[in-house]
């Protein structure tokens, strides 16, 4: 049988990597990434001495396992003339597949809960991968203040933190999200694609991106640089429209920047915007508040 690969989404996060690492050795096949690691992820492989998987740019003739994500926008290149054999998720599904495969969906605030969940066994006796998991758990759920946190990631973080040994699991998040909550001496660019996402909405084409901050000044203080960042990557790459989200997560909530359509963001969000950006309060998750509304309004 040639080789498996389990493979997370594009613009790779903590989630997709650490799942990716762990499944893949519960299972025995081989992890890999289609993109460079973020500094937060970089750190929690660093933390646990783990190497980072290989990179995968082009999986055009692999048999592969999707892990934490299933938008086809959002799958490595060559992945149409790839194998999937398996999809293990927590997004919504926008998935067609013209063979039976395994497809594992929980909606819960993490692929890692999911793993955890169904592998304890194994994991039980692995120090490094519910290390590993517990730093996705937390990294998804902004230590399980995102809206997409259920009660389900809360137990089996504790379980896994006790494995990991782990003592203050609030500190730990902090120590994870703290490696990338800040923009200070990063190119535009750089801050926008670290997190951005793909969506195929009623056929037009829009781009998300996130980034978490400690302190959403450093933000406003580079407001034009985004704007115009923005616009052009609307204007060159043939978006309808595109979304920044800068999520102060002490604050907890997100200041909108938008190329597109005002009429559309007002629709999605019901606030007028009088600028390129706007905040939401109590807004931290892309997945649950942000993808859905911007959709409906695009498909309504
Ligand atoms: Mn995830």
């Amino acid at each position: 049988m040639s080789e498996v690969y389990v493979i997370g989404h594009k613009s790779p996060d903590t989630d997709t990597v650490c799942s990716a690492i762990v499944y893949a050795g519960l299972k025995g096949y081989k992890p890999a990434r289609p993109g460079e690691l973020n500094e937060e992820t970089a750190y929690v492989l660093d933390y646990f001495k783990v190497p980072a998987p290989e990179l995968l740019t082009d999986a055009a003739g692999k048999k592969l396992v999707l892990v934490d994500h299933n938008e086809p926008a959002q799958v490595v290149d060559g992945a149409d003339k790839a194998e999937i054999i398996e999809v293990l998720d927590h997004h919504k599904m926008n998935f067609v597949c013209n063979t039976p495969i395994y497809i594992h969906v929980e909606p819960v605030g993490s692929t890692a809960t999911i793993i955890a969940k169904h592998h304890m066994d194994a994991i039980k006796n692995n120090p490094t991968y519910a290390g590993l998991l517990l730093a996705a758990v937390l990294s998804d759920t902004v230590i399980f203040k995102s809206p997409t946190t259920t009660e389900e990631d809360k137990t089996i973080a504790a379980e896994l933190a006790k494995i990991a040994g782990i003592p203050d699991v609030q500190a730990f998040g902090i120590d994870v999200k703290k490696a990338k909550a800040s923009i200070k001496g990063k190119p535009i660019a750089d801050v926008i694609h670290v997190d951005f996402k793909d969506y195929d909405f009623a056929g037009k084409k829009v781009g998300i991106g996130q980034t978490e901050v400690i302190d959403i000044n450093e933000v406003y203080e580079r407001k034009d640089d985004i704007v115009n960042y923005l616009n052009e990557l609307k204007n060159s790459k043939g978006y309808a429209m595109v979304v920044f989200m800068a999520t102060d997560i002490i604050k907890e909530g997100s200041e909108l920047y938008f190329a597109g359509d005002p009429a559309m963001m007002e629709k999605a969000f019901a606030v007028k915007p009088e600028g390129p950006s706007f905040w939401l309060q109590g807004c931290m998750s892309r997945k649950k508040q942000v993808a859905p509304p911007v959709e409906k309004a695009f498909t309504s």
